[in-house]
C-alpha cells in the first residue's frame, strides 16, 4: 500500500494519508500488483474501428471520461486497508514492494479492443471488459465483446486514475481487471407524473447512472395527475401537463434516449394503464377514464375509488379506449428505440367502475362476471394492440396483473413481471410460475419511502405527545409514509432477493430496479432521493453484496460509497450527505460495532 497526498475537494493540500483506489461498483475481479505508481500522461484513445456507430459512442465516452479525469484531479477521500475479498489473479506473481519508485514509462494510450461493434444497447448484450495495466507498457488495454462494456471499463477507469497531488495524474499500482455483470437489468425508476422532472435534472440522474454502472432507466411518463409527453395523434393531451412549459417535446424524449444511450443506459418508456389514468386520456374523450371526477374516498372505505388522489382509470369495456391506446402505444414506440416497453397494470380499484356505465352494464349482462374477468378483458383486448404495434417488443407489466385480487386468470409468460409487495414471497409465486422478474420490493428498495405522509387535511398530525406509541396516532406507526421507514443503503445492498429459490427460479430474475415515486420529489430534491443510494443498488446488482468467502460485504462497500458519493457530487450529481464527513475521513471510526464480520 502506497502513501500519495489527500488533496480536498477545494484543492488545498490538507493531509497525507494512505490511498488505495476502490472503485464503485468493486469489479467482479480486481488485482493490484505492488511495484508503485505509474505516471499518466495524455492518453489518447486507439481503438480498432470497426463500426461507424460503435466508434462514435466510444470517441465520445472516451473524451468526457479524458475530460473528467483532467478536470477533477480527482483523489478518494480515505480508503480501506486492503480488501481480503479480492482475489488475486492465479496468473499473478507478487512483485516487490517499492513504494517510492515510479515506473520509467508514462502511459499515453488506452487501446480499446471491441469485438463486435455492431451489437446495439439493449437487453442481455454483453456489458464485460477486460482493463489491464501493466507494469512498464505505455498503454492501458481495454478488451470488450462490446462498445457498452468498454464504457463500463471507462467509468472504471475515471475512478483509478488519480491526481499525484503534484499536478500530475497516476494510476496507484498495475492492475487488471475482469468484470462483468451479475444481472443484465439494473435500474431505477423515474416518475414524472406526479411532478415534473426537467431534461437537464434526467441528464443528471443518468450521469449518476452511468458512473455507477446501472443500465436501465425506467421512465413512468404520466400517471392520474398529469401528461407531460407531447404526442403526434393526440396533441392536446397535453392540455392535462402541469403547465405549458412541463412537457416533453418529442424532442425532449429522444434527447433523454440519445444522451442515455451514449451513457449505455437504455430507456424504457411506461404508460400506466388502465389504472392510473386520467390526465391527458380524458382530453381525447371524458367517457375514456372511469371516476375521474370522483372524491377519492380514503375516509369513506366503502366508496373508495383510489389508491391516491386523483382518481381515474382507462374503462375497460368502452371500445374507443383500445383506439387511443392503439394512438398512444404507436406514437411512443416510434419514439423510444428500446425493444422493452412498460404498460403499468397495477392497482385496479373495482370501486372506480362503478362509475362507468359500460362496465356496470357488462356486469349486469352477465352476473358470473368478476374483477377478475374484468382485468382479463384488459389483457385479452389490450395486449394483442401493443403485439400488433411496431417490431418485436417485450412487455413488461407490475405484479399486480397476475397476484392480486383483482387479478387476470391468464396474463401471457413471456411478459416481464415488476414485483414491488410481499418481497421474497412474490419473487417466488412469480418465478415458480415462470415468469421473467424484475425485484422492485418495495420494503428494500422504493426510495421515496418514510418522508411521512403528503396527503393534506390530515387531523392525525394534531397530535400534542409523541405519536411513537400508538398505532392510532401516527397511521399504524409509519408515520404517514405507506411503505416507511426510509430505505437506507444498507437496507437496500443487503437485500438478498434470490433467497430459497431454486436455481431454475433464480434464472428468472432478470436484474433489480429502484423506483422513486414523485409525489414528494421534483427537480429540487430528485438526485439528492436517489444518490448516493442508487449506487449502492448498483453494485448489489453489478458484482452483488458478498465477497469470495460468501460472506456479505456491506462494512466493505462502506468506504468506497462515500467515497463515490463525493466523486458523485464533483461530477455535479446532488448526492446527498451519508454521515459527517468525519466518518468519510476516518473509515469504520462511525461502525457501530468494532467487531468487522458482525455483518452475516
Ligand atoms: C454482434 O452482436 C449482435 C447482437 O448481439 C449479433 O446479432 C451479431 O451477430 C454479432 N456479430 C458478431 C460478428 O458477432
Ligand atoms: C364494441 O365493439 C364490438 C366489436 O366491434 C361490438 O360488438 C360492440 O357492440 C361494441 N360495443 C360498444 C359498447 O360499442
Ligand atoms: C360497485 O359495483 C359493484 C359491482 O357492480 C357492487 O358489488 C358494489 O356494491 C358497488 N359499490 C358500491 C360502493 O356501491
Ligand atoms: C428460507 O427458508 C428457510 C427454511 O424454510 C427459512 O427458515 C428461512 O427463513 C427462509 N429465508 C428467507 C430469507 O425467507
Ligand atoms: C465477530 O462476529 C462474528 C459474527 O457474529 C462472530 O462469529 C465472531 O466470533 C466475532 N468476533 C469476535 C472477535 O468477537
Ligand atoms: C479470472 C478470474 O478469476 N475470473 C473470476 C472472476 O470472478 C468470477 C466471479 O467470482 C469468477 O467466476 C471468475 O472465475
Amino acid at each position: 500500500m502506497k502513501f500519495a497526498t489527500v488533496l480536498s475537494a477545494l484543492g488545498a493540500l490538507t493531509a497525507t494519508a494512505a490511498v488505495k483506489v476502490n472503485p464503485l461498483p468493486a469489479p467482479r475481479n480486481i488485482s493490484w500488483a505492488s511495484s508503485g505508481p505509474i505516471q499518466v500522461e495524455k492518453l489518447t484513445l486507439r481503438s480498432s474501428h470497426h463500426h461507424h456507430d460503435a466508434d462514435f459512442v466510444l470517441k465520445n465516452a472516451w473524451g468526457r471520461a479524458w475530460q473528467t479525469i483532467t478536470t477533477l484531479q480527482w483523489v478518494p477521500a480515505a480508503t480501506e486497508a486492503p480488501i481480503a475479498s479480492y482475489r488475486p489473479f492465479p496468473t499473478e506473481t507478487p512483485k516487490s514492494n517499492n513504494k517510492d519508485k515510479r515506473a520509467s514509462v508514462a502511459i499515453q494510450y488506452v487501446v480499446v479492443d471491441v469485438v463486435n461493434g455492431t451489437a446495439d444497447l439493449q437487453h442481455g448484450v454483453d456489458e464485460s471488459y477486460k482493463l489491464e495495466v501493466a507494469d512498464g507498457s505505455n498503454s492501458i488495454k481495454i478488451h470488450a465483446q462490446t462498445v457498452w462494456g468498454a464504457l463500463h471499463a471507462f467509468t472504471t477507469l475515471q475512478q483509478i486514475i488519480i491526481s499525484d497531488g503534484k499536478g500530475g495524474l497516476i494510476i496507484e499500482q498495475p492492475v487488471r481487471i475482469e468484470d462483468a455483470p451479475l444481472y443484465p437489468y439494473r435500474g431505477i425508476m423515474i416518475d414524472t407524473g406526479r411532478n415534473f422532472i426537467s431534461v437537464r435534472k434526467i441528464f443528471e440522474q443518468i450521469d449518476g447512472m452511468a458512473l455507477s454502472k446501472l443500465n436501465v432507466l425506467h421512465w413512468h411518463l404520466d400517471d392520474a395527475q398529469s401528461w407531460p409527453m407531447q404526442i403526434r395523434s393526440h396533441p392536446h393531451m397535453t392540455k392535462d401537463a402541469f403547465s405549458t412549459r412541463e412537457i416533453y417535446t418529442e424532442e425532449d424524449m429522444r434527447r433523454v434516449i440519445a444522451y442515455a444511450r451514449a451513457r449505455g443506459v437504455r430507456v424504457i418508456p411506461e404508460v400506466d394503464m388502465p389504472g392510473h389514468a386520467s390526465a391527458g386520456w380524458k382530453q381525447v374523450d371524458p367517457e375514456l377514464v372511469a371516476c375521474g371526477d370522483s372524491w377519492w374516498s380514503n375516509d369513506v372505505w366503502k366508496y373508495h375509488t383510489a389508491v391516491e388522489p386523483n382518481p381515474g382509470h382507462l374503462d375497460i369495456i368502452y371500445n374507443k379506449t383500445y383506439d387511443v391506446v392503439r394512438d398512444v402505444y404507436r406514437d411512443l414506440s416510434k419514439i423510444f428505440s428500446d425493444s422493452w416497453f412498460h404498460v403499468g397494470a397495477d392497482e385496479i380499484q373495482p370501486n372506480c367502475y362503478n362509475y362507468s356505465k359500460h362496465v356496470t352494464k357488462w356486469f349486469a349482462e352477465d352476473s358470473s362476471r368478476t374483477f377478475n374477468d374484468l382485468a382479463q378483458y384488459w389483457v385479452d383486448h389490450a395486449v394483442p394492440i401493443f403485439r400488433r404495434t411496431g417490431d418485436n417488443r417485450r412487455l413488461m407489466m407490475w405484479e399486480d396483473i397476475a397476484l392480486s385480487t383483482e387479478a387476470a386468470h391468464k396474463v401471457p409468460k413471456d411478459i416481464v413481471m415488476q414485483t414491488w409487495n410481499n418481497g421474497l414471497e412474490n419473487i417466488q409465486k412469480l418465478t415458480s410460475r415462470g415468469y421473467d422478474v424484475v425485484v422492485s420490493s418495495a420494503d428494500f428498495l422504493y426510495l421515496d419511502c418514510g418522508h411521512g405522509g403528503f396527503l393534506t387535511n390530515d387531523p392525525r398530525y394534531n397530535v400534542q405527545s409523541n405519536p411513537d406509541g400508538g398505532v392510532n396516532f401516527n397511521y399504524g406507526g409509519n408515520g404517514g409514509s405507506w411503505c416507511a421507514p426510509y430505505k437506507t443503503w444498507q437496507r437496500i445492498y443487503d437485500y438478498d432477493f434470490t433467497a430459497n429459490l431454486t436455481k431454475t427460479q433464480e434464472r428468472h430474475i432478470l436484474g433489480a430496479e429502484a423506483p422513486l415515486w414523485s409525489e414528494q420529489v421534483d427537480d429540487v430534491t430528485i438526485s439528492s432521493e436517489f444518490w448516493p443510494r442508487a449506487a449502492a443498488l448498483g453494485e448489489r446488482v453489478w458484482s452483488g453484496n458478498r465477497d469470495a468467502s460468501g460472506r456479505k460485504r456491506t462494512n466493505m462497500l462502506t468506504q468506497r460509497l462515500l467515497n463515490f458519493r463525493e466523486y458523485l457530487v464533483a461530477n455535479g450529481v446532488q448526492a446527498t450527505a451519508l454521515v459527517s464527513k468525519y466518518c468519510l475521513q476516518h473509515p469504520h471510526a462511525c461502525d457501530l460495532y468494532y467487531n468487522q464480520t458482525t455483518i452475516s
